[in-house]
């Protein structure tokens, strides 16, 4: 598999308004403007939601962190006629370079700080409770889009497995080498779940078949597909795009 696309189309290109915002953003604040339109549920991709987001960081730092950092705030969600259609496909490879993975054989691995280790296959997952949830992922490159993912609420997954929640992070593996992780307290919010489902049907190849983490308080880079593995440790695991200078949290 290639690593990199090298033709985005068009819609896709990096908007240098939006670049240019981010470093600000950044250099400003430590804080990433993926947060910032999380926080605003803004579609951030057209010039006058950009201005908004100028105006709202004016007053980042004397209102806006303390909402930022509550760790229950919900991320926006949407009806169904908002959901955008196609979704857009990214990864560091082609959409026709996803891993093909095997639902029948399929295990998802669970080590690190937990009680039970035991791996676990699609129908032992989908037989937990479920929910769903209209989100907006919001990708680093300036796109955002509106998607229906539904599965096990993480913090229901986390439970069965008797996770130590005082630890500190959550990592995962995936089948095409991605990897990343999160802090213990976005593993446990309400809206972070173990995605089986895209709209009303299994997650397709291309959009991480047969289980993505949906975490809508995160960029989306933050939200792995094709999970393989998850491991609950004390020491930072790092991420794909983490690794490579993406900031690690990423959020609200
Ligand atoms: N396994 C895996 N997960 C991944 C990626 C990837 O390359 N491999 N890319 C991330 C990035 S940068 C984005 S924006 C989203 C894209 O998800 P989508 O294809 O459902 O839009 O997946 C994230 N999770
Ligand atoms: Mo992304």
């Amino acid at each position: 598999m290639s690593d990199k696309k090298k033709d985005l189309p068009k819609n896709r290109e990096l908007q240098p308004e939006l670049v240019q915002l981010q470093r600000r953003l950044f250099l400003r604040s430590g804080l990433s403007l993926g947060a910032l339109s999380l926080l605003s549920g803004c579609n951030l991709q057209d010039g006058d939601q950009v201005d908004k987001v100028l105006w709202a960081m004016s007053r980042w730092n004397d209102r806006v962190q303390s909402m930022l950092f509550r760790p229950s705030h919900l991320a926006p969600t949407y009806p169904a006629s908002m959901i955008t259609k196609p979704f857009p496909f990214n990864a560091f490879y082609d959409a026709d370079s996803a891993p093909e993975i095997d639902g029948d054989t399929y295990k998802l691995e669970v080590s690190g700080l937990v009680r039970d280790k035991r791996s676990w296959n699609l129908a032992q997952l989908r037989a937990l409770p479920q929910a769903s949830q209209i989100t907006r992922h919001i990708c680093i490159e300036g796109w955002s889009a509106i998607g229906q993912w539904s599965g096990v609420p993480f913090r229901t997954f986390l439970a069965h497995v008797g996770a130590d929640t005082t630890a500190k992070y959550v990592g995962f593996k995936c089948a095409d080498r991605y990897y990343s992780s999160i802090d213990m307290a976005t593993a446990l919010h309400p809206q972070t779940i173990l995605a089986l489902d895209f709209g009303q049907e299994p997650l397709p190849t291309e959009y991480g078949y047969p289980l993505k983490l949906r975490v809508p308080t995160k960029l989306g880079f933050k939200n792995p597909k094709h999970i393989a593995a998850i491991f609950v440790t004390n020491e930072n695991p790092g991420g794909y795009w983490e690794d490579q200078g993406y900031n690690w949290f990423s959020g609200s």
